[in-house]
């Protein structure tokens, strides 16, 4: 028997943990902790722990699939590249479109993000960041110069108090939930504002639940009763902001004292009071927040609130602060970082720069040029675009994505997406978006290549090949290189291996120029910025100054808003959703989980008993959920764990796709949907 133990990175949320994949004569067949890791330290949640399951699930993708007369036939290679190589030679570049993968190696991104602006020449490249933290990349780069989280999770045990509002952290980032704990033993004290009581609310010292939406409110009212007080930072304001006096002129507004924000809120005032006062006066302060404030349409003025809060407490550039916006996927801090977005190349470098246009240019080589120096379109417009204007958009080629399940309003993404003559799905799975594709292409998973994921914390880490993959399934930037050399571009996708890749990426990204395999195989990894070979990452940013033109943090007044859509008469409760620690995202790797599975096999809805009463609907019961964009059966769960006119769902499952229902309302800067908030009924079965 033939037994190894490799070391690599965790598939799953963006904490980025460590642990060994056991290998049995060729075959991965189980986890084992792996304790050096200065993340996880031997831990893993039990997603993590089961992640190797799926891996040999025999509905792994084994060969290129092309759809004749409405089915789909076995292909090779040679045959599936010939007919997307014909296909897009055949559209116009602005009529072709990329997603890329936040599920997928740096490698990986990197590669769709050169094929689409190199190969196909398209400006229009996204990936499901759009949908997750795209208001944390615009927020945060108006109000700091660069949007990513400012400090390392191991520097989250040294706060004194920890605010977080909209994450779930213990159930979604386990991890980090567990160095919150590790941070109240040494003394921290937790505050927690959420409108479902979670697991994280069960450890909090003080909990707010509120109305989905109010968070902005939150915000201000702690800034309102913090200045009142005089516990602001005045020295922090004084010499590293901007914008103060406007901000406070709006935050000391009666409108935000918390008797008003109560009203908005739910939240008592006392408990606004006692709260503002606790994280006012404490000598740290990391504030954590996730897709509850993102999901909005006023998303990026929530992230700019919650940074606010940190400059005029002067909680920045220092251990146990900081604005620590928990990424959800495991890379897509790096698909970010490769630039598979629609405004930058890697390393955030403006696609309109003509400086860093011409870079690219030059240092790939494609000898009839690559995209033009303009932005395209986010994923959510995209989708707007195949629906409204049929024919603008013609052809699309999506990396490890399935929209299907996880877009807004899913009714209408499906009619979008079928709006395409021509479209390519690259996967380990035959998910609800690749059963209407025109050709799959089977990918490796994380346990059957090398490459690098960057977690929420900027920190670059590795994956390591433990085994062969399925069939003739291939990586990702390989099938992606193959379909350029099909194209006629070999020569500029010449790469032998994941490191002759990640060479590429470090030599035309600042961030990462100082990065390379061997640096990245020690157990820490290196966090980024990592100019120079011999400099030792960044684990806290902004220590001296922001990263904006004149060094300073930008204050400004953000007023409340509410929703896209609120509570009426028709539609008379609040609708949010999320994810659950069992599942991840559209399934397609924990339902093929066997343990996770069968831990939760299907979806429900959370309605409060007093709702549930007034509706006169049991726990367990069927009822119709429904919005003004569809509805869904599915199974009540009648609990205290949702506040009274709020209903939660999970968006996992495809039989009770919570995705019918949601808002496709976008956030006008940063284009992300509100799926954490909109106005439903439910009718009893
Ligand atoms: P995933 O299920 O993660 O969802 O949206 P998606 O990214 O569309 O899909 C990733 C795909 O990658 C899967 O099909 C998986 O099989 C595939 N995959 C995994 N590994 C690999 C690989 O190595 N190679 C390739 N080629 N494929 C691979 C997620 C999106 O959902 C996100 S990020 C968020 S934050 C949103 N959250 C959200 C919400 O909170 N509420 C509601 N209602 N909807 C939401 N949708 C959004
Ligand atoms: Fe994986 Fe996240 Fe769980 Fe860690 S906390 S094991 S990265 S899912």
């Amino acid at each position: 028997m033939d037994l190894k133990f490799v070391q690599t990175t965790c598939p799953y949320c963006g904490t980025g943990c460590t642990f060994n994949l056991v290998v049995k004569d060729g075959k991965v067949v189980g986890s084992t902790a792996y304790q050096r890791s200065p993340v996880n330290m031997g831990k893993t949640c039990p997603k993590g722990t089961y992640a190797y399951e799926f891996v040999n699930s025999p509905k792994r993708l084994t060969t290129p699939l092309i759809k004749k007369d409405g089915e789909f036939v076995e292909a090779t290679w040679d045959e599936a590249y010939k007919l997307i190589a014909e296909k897009f030679k055949g559209y116009k570049a602005e009529e072709m479109a990329c997603l890329s993968s936040a599920r997928t190696s740096n490698e990986d991104n990197y590669a769709l993000m050169k094929f689409a602006r190199g190969a196909l020449k398209t400006k229009h490249i996204d990936h499901c960041a759009r949908l997750c933290h795209s208001s944390t990349v615009a927020g945060l780069a108006a109000v700091f110069g660069s949007g990513a989280m400012t400090n390392s999770i191991p520097d989250i045990e040294e706060s004194k108090c920890i605010f977080i509002i909209g994450s779930n952290t213990f159930e979604q980032h386990p991890l980090i939930g567990r160095r919150v704990m590790m941070a109240k033993k040494k003394g921290a004290k937790l505050i927690y504002a959420d409108p479902r009581y979670t697991p994280t609310a069960k450890q909090a010292d003080i909990y707010m639940q509120f109305k989905s939406g109010g968070d902005v409110a939150i915000l201000n009212c702690f800034m309102h009763e913090i200045i009142k007080n005089g516990w602001e930072d005045k020295e922090f304001i004084a010499n590293r902001t901007k914008g103060y006096e406007e901000l406070k002129a709006l935050v000391m507004k009666d409108d935000y004292s918390p008797e008003n924000v109560e009203k908005i809120t739910g939240i008592p005032a006392a408990t606004l009071r006692e709260a503002a006062e606790l994280y006012g006066k404490a000598e740290s302060g990391a504030l954590l927040y996730s897709m509850g404030i993102t999901q909005h349409t006023v998303g990026v003025d929530n992230v700019k609130s919650t940074a606010h809060l940190q400059m005029v407490t002067g909680n920045l550039g220092r251990p146990g602060t900081g604005v620590n916006a928990l990424r959800g996927q495991n890379n897509v801090q790096g698909a970010c970082d490769m630039g598979a977005l629609p405004v930058v190349f890697t390393g955030y470098q403006k696609v309109i720069d003509p400086v860093a246009h011409k870079k690219f240019e030059d240092a790939w080589g494609f000898p009839d040029g690559i995209a033009p120096a303009e932005n395209g379109y986010e994923v959510t417009t995209m989708v707007n675009v195949m629906s409204d204007n049929p024919g603008e958009l013609k052809a699309m080629y999506i990396m490890g994505e399935n929209p299907l399940l996880s877009d807004p309003n899913i009714d209408h993404a499906k009619h979008a997406f079928e709006s395409l003559e021509f479209l390519v799905v690259q996967d380990i799975f035959l998910t609800e978006t690749a059963q209407i594709a025109d050709v799959v292409l089977p990918a490796t998973c994380y346990a059957e290549k090398d490459g690098t994921q960057t977690s929420t914390e900027r920190r670059v880490q590795k994956w390591r090949k433990a085994q062969d993959p399925p069939g003739v399934a291939k990586l990702d930037w390989k099938i992606l290189a193959e379909v350029a050399g099909a194209m006629g571009y070999a020569d500029q996708f010449a790469w032998e291996t994941s490191e002759d890749v990640f060479n590429e990426i470090a030599a035309v990204t600042p961030s990462y120029h100082g990065m390379n395999y061997e640096r990245l195989d020690k157990p820490e990894a290196l966090h980024w910025p990592c100019p120079e070979v011999d400099h030792p990452g960044t684990p806290i940013l902004h220590t001296q100054k922001f990263a904006t033109a004149d060094g300073l943090g930008v204050l400004s007044a953000i007023e409340w808003k509410a929703p896209a859509e609120v509570p009426d008469e028709e539609y008379p409760y609040i609708f949010t959703t999320g994810r659950t620690i069992w599942h991840w995202h559209t399934g397609t790797m924990t339902r093929n989980s066997p343990t996770l599975d069968h831990e939760v096999p299907t979806g429900w809805i959370e309605i409060n008993p007093d709702d549930a009463k007034e509706l006169g609907i049991a726990y367990g019961e069927k009822v119709r959920a429904i919005t003004r964009r569809g509805e869904v059966e599915v199974t009540a769960k009648v609990t205290r764990d949702i506040m009274k006119g709020v209903m939660f769902m999970p968006f996992h499952f495809a039989e009770c796709p919570a995705n019918r229902l949601t808002n496709d309302a976008l956030d006008p800067v940063s284009k992300i949907p509100e799926y954490k908030a909109c106005a439903i009924k439910i009718e009893k079965i």
